[in-house]
């Protein structure tokens, strides 16, 4: 058992040093990198889209795209014309620091201003990997519940900010909004919590403006 538990601190310890170069190698390009986690589904692609629509005249975004397999956000994304590489785990739930490093090889960072990573879908692992990020965000869409706070506190805890994505179904469903944004304050009493329809765009400009204001802290 405690061979197991070395064997786990030497893979975040490992992590975490390539993390920390590559946000030496971030801050060196003044590239500013957030990392969006949340479940499938919640809304990652949809708020990169939307964010990049609203700051793309201001700042020079890229994305890493992160999935299991294929390509498709990469592809939604690719039709914003900006640059993208995409990452492709294999089967592994969360990106880690090396694929990160080995993805800003690819990409040319004196260019870029803003740089998204959209973690692979899930809830859990993601919030255990840094990555050399400034910032992390979790989406999470009001069809998930107002329990996920209490289920997945971690998650809550490691963000910055929550992006409460799919208000526009609020009518239609028996969540209460005001109920995880209690629970996710009481996790994380620094969380801001964006509420936002990305199929309206409801909430997006408040989202974008918060996050050029942090930006320029850079
Ligand atoms: N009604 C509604 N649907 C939304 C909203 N935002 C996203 N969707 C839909 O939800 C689905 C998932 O959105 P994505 O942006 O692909 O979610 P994701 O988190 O990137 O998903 P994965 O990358 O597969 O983990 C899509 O069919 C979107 O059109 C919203 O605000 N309201
Ligand atoms: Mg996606």
């Amino acid at each position: 058992m405690s061979e197991k538990i070395k064997v786990i601190k030497k893979i975040f310890a490992a992590n975490e040093k390539i993390a920390e170069e590559n946000a030496a190698v971030l801050e060196e390009n003044q590239v500013f990198t957030v990392n969006i986690m949340g479940s499938p589904g919640s809304g990652k692609t949809s708020l990169i889209e939307n964010t990049t629509l609203n700051l793309k005249d201001k700042l020079k975004i890229a994305v890493i795209e992160g999935d299991i397999q294929g390509s498709l956000d990469a592809e939604r994304l690719n039709r914003l014309n900006v640059e993208v590489v995409q990452i492709n785990t294999g089967g592994a739930c969360h990106l880690n620091s090396s694929m990160i490093q080995s993805a800003l090889s690819s990409l040319n960072l004196k260019t870029i201003d803003l740089l998204f990573i959209e973690n692979v879908g899930n809830l859990v692992c993601p919030a255990e990997f840094l990555l050399g990020e400034r910032l992390r965000i979790m989406t999470l869409s009001l069809t998930e519940g107002e329990d996920k706070p209490q289920k997945y506190p971690l998650m809550f805890t490691k963000c910055e900010a929550l992006v409460l994505n799919k208000m526009d179904l609020a009518p239609f469903l028996s969540v209460n909004p005001e109920i995880i944004k209690k629970e996710a304050q009481k996790i994380n009493p620094k969380l801001e919590i964006f509420p936002v329809s990305c199929t309206r765009g409801d909430g997006i400009k408040e989202f974008s403006e918060w996050l050029k204001k942090k930006i320029s802290t850079l």
